[in-house]
């Protein structure tokens, strides 16, 4: 069967790596390939970025008041209204997520563009109180100039729109470049960012291997701004790359998500939170709620029923409606599962489920069951690391100090759960668990109004959100001296 080809997009054109490159998706389904890519070198990255610098100073984007860059975020957002469901349809394909999860992020997508759009011309600077009577200084907002924005491959759409929208409603031009194992939304995504009017060079897309275009976009000396998504190694590098251009960053790198569960909570709720937090996108969500801390006195019963619930779960086609389990985004994710569980098991972690490919998806893609472990120390190796596939791992605490020291007790600050009808212990718990998300008989909450990032090594800098626009600007000082005395001693400071 031939490959689906795709192409980037650089200063307003659709065109091949300058190499003549490739290189292959395969499906997750079935491990097949179905789509080619250009394999973007240095010298494609630095063809995007100085198309992007380009934009960035021209005349036709720095024209455009901030209003009228609020309408044309707004015509992409309905735009991908528009086209919600076969946006949903490749990124399944692609990523091997459901349709369902596909769907439902995708229905969403335009209120980020909404939201932001609105707040393009809401960027404001301030007027200072001066301690000098003859001196008067406002600030002004400016946009930093070109934005690298690198995506990781399980939810491209999502993690992009919160880079994009912000970055360009505050005057910013962009390359984007996604991740070698899912590519293709992003670049429907900027066909329709093209339909909608955006003006050429202002979002370029580059595809290629992170080692290639992805460490050349990062180090380009055009390059003002870096925003991050994805693991903690790879961002190290993103981060030393900085260091030659002194880009400013955003990293955002998944976590060890604690969901603490107290007696008087709702448990049928907490146990339908749980298996949201883990068992949902496979497990391969940079929120997954992967150590689940349970109150002694309701804690055997709760894994029993967790196993029961989890024994449920319907394991099929990402395409199918009524799949509840998708595949593991690339045969490496689900290698790293299975490592994982292979030493859990070695180290005397109790397996209560899977902990295995499940035998009903033999031979047709990269699917792993959903496994629970029982794990005696919170040092264990499960309690610490990130696993990002459907491994859950719980633990029994016995009052609320302790299950607090549990959820602290982490590399890691992106969420947590909290289950208890307890007002006061809620707030308590909200207060001191260092994390960037809270969510309170809740999880895997989104909105455009609400910030997401992590304290900790699970990143730094806010996606999302009120402020979201002002992380890609900079601020810029104006004096104004009000005196008609001539300005004395040149040698004082004034
Ligand atoms: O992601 P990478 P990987 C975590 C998860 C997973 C681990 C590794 O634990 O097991 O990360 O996943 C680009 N310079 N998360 O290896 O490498 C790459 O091409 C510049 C958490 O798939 O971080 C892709 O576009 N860019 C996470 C992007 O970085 C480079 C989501 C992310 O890939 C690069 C995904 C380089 N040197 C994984 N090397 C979350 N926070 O949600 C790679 N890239």
């Amino acid at each position: 069967m031939s490959l689906q080809t795709f192409r980037m997009y650089i200063d307003g054109a659709w065109c091949d790596a300058e190499s003549g490159q490739t290189y292959d998706s395969l499906d997750p389904a079935d491990g097949k390939p179905w789509a080619a890519f250009p394999d973007a070198g240095e010298a494609d990255v630095d063809r995007a970025v100085t198309a992007a610098d380009t934009a960035f100073h021209s005349s036709e984007w720095r024209s455009l008041t901030a209003t009228a860059r609020g309408k044309l975020l707004r015509k992409l957002g309905d735009l991908i209204a528009e086209n919600t469901e076969s946006l949903a349809r490749l990124e399944s394909k692609d990523n091997g997520k459901l349709i369902r999860e596909t769907r439902g992020q995708v229905s969403y997508l335009p209120e980020f563009f909404y939201y932001t759009a609105g707040l393009a011309d809401k960027i404001e600077g301030e007027t200072l109180p001066l301690d000098k009577p003859d001196m008067m200084a406002y600030t002004i907002r400016e946009p930093l100039g070109v934005v690298a924005a690198i995506i990781p491959w399980n939810s491209p759409l999502y993690l992009t729109a919160i880079k994009l929208a912000p970055a360009l409603a505050a005057g910013n031009t962009i390359v984007l470049k996604p991740s070698e194992h899912a590519s293709a939304t992003l670049i429907e995504l900027v066909r329709l960012a093209e339909q909608a009017g955006i003006p050429k060079g202002v979002i370029n897309i580059v595809t290629g291997l992170g080692a290639g275009a992805g460490a050349a976009l990062t180090r380009h000396p055009l390059v003002r701004k870096i925003a991050f998504t994805g693991g903690a190694e790879t961002a190290r590098h993103v981060v030393r790359s900085s260091a030659d251009n002194f880009a400013r960053l955003s990293l955002e790198l998944g976590g060890k998500s604690p969901q603490i569960i107290f007696p008087d909570a709702d448990l049928d709720s907490a146990l339908n939170g749980v298996v949201a937090g883990i068992f949902a996108a496979s497990g391969q969500s940079c929120v997954a709620g992967s150590r689940i801390l349970v109150h002694a006195s309701v804690y055997a019963e709760f894994v029993d029923r967790l196993v029961a619930r989890a024994t449920q779960i319907k394991i099929g086609h990402p395409g199918e409606d009524s799949s509840e389990m998708g595949p593991m985004a690339t045969e490496q994710q689900l290698a790293v599962v299975e490592r994982f569980v292979e030493k859990a098991k070695a180290a005397g972690a109790k397996l209560r489920l899977g902990g295995k490919r499940p035998a009903s998806m033999h031979g047709q893609g990269w699917y792993y069951e959903p496994t629970i472990f029982e794990c005696e120390s919170i040092a264990d190796e499960l309690m610490q690391e990130e696993v990002f596939g459907p491994v859950a791992a719980l633990i029994p605490f016995t009052d609320e100090d302790q299950a607090l020291a549990m959820a602290n007790d982490s590399q890691y600050g992106l969420a947590a759960g909290i289950w208890t009808r307890d007002i006061a212990r809620a707030h308590r718990l909200a207060r001191s668990v260092h994390s960037g998300i809270i969510w309170v008989n809740t999880y895997r909450a989104v909105s455009a109004m609400a910030s997401i990032g992590g304290f900790k090594n699970s990143g730094y800098g806010r996606e999302s959100g009120i402020d979201s626009v002002l992380e890609y600007t900079e601020r810029k000082t104006v004096w104004i001296n009000l005196s008609s005395e001539p300005m004395a001693d040149p040698f004082v400071m004034r």
